[in-house]
């Protein structure tokens, strides 16, 4: 069934995709543990505020551009990620090297393509910044695989690292369709659909198949045979992050939590499976993001407020 989605609701849709995002940073942040501990999950959480990291501040960036344009503009993308990068936000090593290089004038396409030694980058950056832009594009999952490609190359131009982002991004389009039809998709239909918007050959899809077969297991079993995220990159992240979320949709604390437990890069983990449950719970709402959670996160930052 096609339908027309109007701006309005594809902001709205986006926005609610990056408050999700944004939360589960800034708490999965307060359970970061360098070394690769686990941090139980508390009887009560943390006080606020909760500051977010590199994943919000790229993300506001990637609505920012959505909403001035109307769709994804690689250069206008590169402008913006350069304009608000802030090292205190605990970049990854390839990006802080890339985005100084754009910073002091270096084409975007140049700087991303001499990362890591000519490979490019295939961190977990371009997934876990990407799920406002797939929630935008409720209305069609190859649309939000192609903006999202355009939007990845920007930084990553390892075919893993853009990879990780069509898939995010195809999960957060299919979650925001399936809050507005109504209809929760069966985790395994949701994961093959994602799959389907993949290079078969890729490492991102193989994992994305092996976490479909361990549905119905427990989180932390999961993590362990396909990865947490403690390398960093699209491949270790992004299949246990769409798994949390295909299995708990509808229930954004428990997917939240369940990258908590599985530790890793739990801050970019949860910002990821948190915007894509976001799409479909919404905030507020019954199983969305929780207001005190909301309230808890470091306000974003202002330049967002006024442009998205
Ligand atoms: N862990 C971080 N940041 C480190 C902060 C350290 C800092 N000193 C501090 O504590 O304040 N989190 C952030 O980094 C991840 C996003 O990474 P992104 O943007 O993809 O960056 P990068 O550097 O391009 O890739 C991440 C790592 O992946 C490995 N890698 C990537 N491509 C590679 C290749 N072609 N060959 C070999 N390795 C490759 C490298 O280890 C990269 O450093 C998020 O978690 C974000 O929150
Ligand atoms: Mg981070």
């Amino acid at each position: 069934m096609t339908f027309t989605l109007f701006p309005d609701a594809r902001l709205t849709l986006a926005r609610e995709a990056l408050t999700g995002l944004s939360v589960g940073d800034a708490l999965g942040s307060r359970f970061f543990v360098p070394g690769g501990a686990v941090a139980p999950w508390p009887d009560a959480l943390p006080p606020g505020p909760w500051p977010w990291s590199d994943d919000t501040e790229m993300a506001c960036s990637v609505l920012g551009v959505l909403a001035a344009h109307g769709r994804m503009e690689p250069d206008a993308l590169a402008l913006a990620l350069a304009a608000h990068y802030d090292p205190a936000r605990r970049y990854g090593a390839g990006a802080v090297e890339l985005l100084e290089l754009i910073r002091a004038g270096t084409p975007w396409p140049v700087a991303a393509a001499a990362a890591f030694d000519g490979q490019g980058s295939y961190g977990n950056g371009a997934a876990m910044r990407v799920a406002p832009l797939g929630a935008w594009h409720a209305d069609s999952v190859r649309r939000a695989a192609d903006q999202a490609r355009a939007s990845a190359e920007v930084t990553h131009a390892h075919p893993e690292g853009i990879a990780g982002a069509v898939a995010v991004a195809a999960a957060a389009s299919l979650a925001a369709r399936a809050r507005l039809d109504g209809d929760r998709p069966e985790p395994a239909r949701l994961l093959a659909a994602v799959a389907g918007a993949l290079d078969p050959a890729g490492e991102v899809h193989r994992g994305i198949r092996r976490a479909t077969a361990l549905l119905g297991r427990p989180a932390v079993e999961v993590a362990a045979a396909v990865g947490n995220g403690s390398r960093i990159t699209a491949q270790d992240t992004v299949p246990f992050t769409l798994w949390v979320a295909a299995t708990l949709l509808h229930d954004y604390p428990a997917a939240i939590r369940a990258c908590v437990e599985a530790g890793g890069d739990v801050d970019t983990t949860a910002a990821i499976a948190g915007g894509v449950v976001a799409a479909y719970t919404g905030v507020g709402t019954p199983g969305g993001v929780p207001e005190g959670w909301l309230a808890a996160r470091e306000p974003l930052p202002a330049w967002l407020t006024t442009a998205a």
